[in-house]
């Protein structure tokens, strides 16, 4: 750790605040050149104690940037890890405040839901799967707090991997009724095809991402519990929004799951 408590726990409200605000921010990369990878997963940490100590739940566990197409977007290369909360969710075909966010766009992915505890080092695709008690498609929002989405990893994942709301739905399915790798992802905005994909973009497959995550989580002698929705990143490039949108999100054998933004 670079920074002291006191800059993290600063660092986290002011985040924070612009989540809650919709306001945008500076990197803050640009005023802390020297912040380490503990201290931006401490701070990220401190948000969700914020959000906790506020009486809210931790709804699922997110990884982001896990396929090229998002990597080369936002111009990083390694994923990142972070959290959604209930006050997150939004029910299929339900309707968010574009005024509530900053700059919202929505990515399309397959979530997986496990049965049993994950703990890194060593999870790999095979204890995914077997973990795992289904699979469904969801769309997430994402909102990054800095200006113009512009960042550094450090910055994004202090920034909750810029995690703003997100929706299930569609189809639940067993791991063994379909490939995950070569499962066809289509995103619709207002009935016009946005983005196409198929799974194996994550990764190689998604279960990958699912698996970093139990080992970033283990390296910190964390697990993710039985019972848990994980969001396993983007499939394409992420789609920017506006008031007036119809979002729909179609996986192949899965379902749809849609939002509107008004
Ligand atoms: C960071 C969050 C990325 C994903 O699925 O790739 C993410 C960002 O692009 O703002 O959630
Ligand atoms: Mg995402």
């Amino acid at each position: 750790m670079k920074l002291d408590n006191a800059t993290v726990l600063r660092l986290a409200e002011h985040l924070e605040n612009c989540e809650l605000q919709a306001r945008d921010t500076l990197k803050i990369t640009d005023d802390h050149p020297d912040m380490d990878w503990d201290d931006a997963y401490a701070i990220q940490d401190a948000i969700k104690a914020r959000k906790l100590g506020r009486g809210h739940k931790v709804a699922g566990l997110k990884a982001g940037l896990t396929s090229h197409a998002k990597m080369k977007q936002m111009g990083v290369d390694t994923p990142c890890f972070g959290f959604v909360a209930d006050a997150h969710a939004v029910p299929d075909g339900g309707e968010i405040k574009v005024s509530e966010l900053i700059h919202p766009k929505v990515e399309p992915e397959i979530c997986f839901v496990t049965k049993r505890a994950l703990r890194g080092p060593g999870c790999h695709i095979g204890a995914v799967l077997a973990a795992t008690d289904f699979v469904m498609p969801g769309i997430e929002v994402i909102d990054s707090r800095y200006r113009d989405f512009k960042f550094d990893l450090k910055s994004v994942i202090a920034d909750n991997t810029s995690a703003a709301r997100f929706a299930v739905g569609g189809r639940v399915r067993s791991v063994g009724e379909v490939d995950l790798r070569t499962l066809g992802v289509v995103l619709e905005v207002n009935g016009e095809i946005k983005s196409l994909g198929a799974g194996a973009a994550v990764l190689g497959h998604p279960a990958a991402a699912v698996a970093m995550l139990a080992n970033h989580l283990g390296s910190r002698g964390e697990e993710i519990p039985a019972g848990t929705l994980i969001l396993s990143g983007g499939i394409t490039e992420a789609v920017a929004v506006k008031a007036g949108d119809n979002v729909a999100l179609r996986i192949q054998g899965l379902g749809s799951v849609s939002l509107r933004f008004i």
